[in-house]
C-alpha cells in the first residue's frame, strides 16, 4: 500500500515543502498546522499537479495535548496506519541572554519542540511498531550543536530533540523503524518573522552576509533519509548554509 506521512507544520516554510516532495514520491498525506486556509490552498495545490495523492488537513495547535489525543482516532480509516511521521513544527520567539528569557515565550518553544514531539511519537510510534515499518523524522537544528548566546531556549529544545531522536533509536533499535534528525542552518522561510515578531528588519539581518538555504534542500535532506535502502538508517543530517558562520 502507499506510504502514508503525517507533516507538522506543513502550511509553510520548510514543512511545506516536506509535503510537496512526500506528494511527489506518492504518498498519501496528512497536514496539520493552526492555519486551515493554508492547509486548504496547500491541499489545493497539490492535488492540481498530482490528481492520484490522497491529502487530508487536520488544523490543530500542536501544544493542545487534548487535541493530539483525539488525532489518530479521527482520521479517515485508511490514513490511521501513520508509516512516515514527520515533526517538524517548531519555533524560536526572539534572542534573548538567559536573565532576560520571557517564560511565557519559553513555555512556547518547550511545549512546541519539544512535548508535542513526545506526544506524537508515543501516539504513532506503536502502530509502526506493530506493524515493523515506519519512519520518524525530527526537524532539529545546527542550534542543537552551536547553542549560540541569545538562543538558551531555543538551542536547548532542539538538543532535547536530538537526545529524544537518540534515544528513540535505542527504544526502536528491534524493530524495522528508524528513526532521523534533520538539522538545518538558516532557511528563508518565515521563521525569522516568527522568531522576531514581524520586525522585517531584525529578521532580515539573520541572513546577511549569506545565501540562506531554500525550503526544499531541507526537503531533500528529508526524502533522502527516507529513501535509503530498508537497512540504511541515517541518524542525523547536519546542514548549514555555505556562508554561515553558526554563531547566531
Ligand atoms: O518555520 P515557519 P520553518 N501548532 O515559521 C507551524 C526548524 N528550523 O519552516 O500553525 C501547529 O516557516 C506553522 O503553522 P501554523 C524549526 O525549528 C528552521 O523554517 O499554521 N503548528 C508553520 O507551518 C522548525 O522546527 C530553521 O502557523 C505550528 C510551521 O510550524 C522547522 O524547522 C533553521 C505551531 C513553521 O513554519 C520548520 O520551520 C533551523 C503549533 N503550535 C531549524 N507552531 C530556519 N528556518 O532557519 C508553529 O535550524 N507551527
Amino acid at each position: 500500500r502507499d506510504q502514508v506521512a503525517l507533516v507538522t507544520g506543513a502550511s509553510g516554510g520548510i514543512g511545506e515543502a516536506i509535503a510537496w516532495r512526500l506528494a511527489e514520491a506518492g504518498c498519501k498525506l496528512i497536514l496539520v498546522a493552526r492555519r486551515q486556509e493554508k492547509l486548504d490552498a496547500l491541499r489545493e495545490d497539490i492535488q492540481k499537479t498530482f490528481s492520484q495523492v490522497v491529502v487530508h488537513t487536520v488544523a490543530l495547535d500542536v501544544q493542545d495535548s487534548s487535541a493530539l489525543d483525539r488525532l489518530q482516532a479521527e482520521l479517515p480509516a485508511e490514513l490511521q496506519a501513520v508509516d512516515i511521521l514527520v515533526n517538524n513544527a517548531g519555533l524560536a520567539l526572539g534572542t534573548f541572554p538567559v536573565q532576560d528569557n520571557d517564560l511565557a515565550d519559553v513555555q512556547t518553544m518547550i511545549s512546541t519542540n519539544c512535548a508535542a514531539v513526545v506526544h506524537l511519537t508515543k501516539l504513532f510510534s506503536k502502530g509502526m511498531i506493530d506493524r515493523n515499518r515506519g519512519h520518524i523524522v525530527n526537524l532539529s537544528s545546527v542550534a542543537a550543536h552551536t547553542h549560540y548566546g541569545g538562543g538558551s531556549i531555543y538551542c536547548a529544545t532542539k538538543a532535547f530533540l536530538d537526545a529524544f531522536t537518540t534515544a528513540a533509536r535505542h527504544d526502536l533499535v528491534a524493530t524495522d523503524v528508524r528513526v532521523t534528525a534533520i538539522s538545518p542552518g538558516a532557511v528563508k522561510t518565515d521563521f525569522s518573522n516568527v522568531r522576531f515578531k514581524g520586525d522585517s528588519q531584525k529578521a532580515d539581518a539573520v541572513y546577511q552576509g549569506m545565501t540562506p538555504l531554500l525550503a526544499a534542500d531541507v526537503a531533500d535532506n528529508v526524502l533522502y533519509a527516507l529513501t535509503r535502502p530498508a537497512h540504511v538508517q541515517i541518524a542525523e543530517i547536519i546542514t548549514y548554509a555555505t556562508a554561515q558562520s553558526g554563531a547566531q
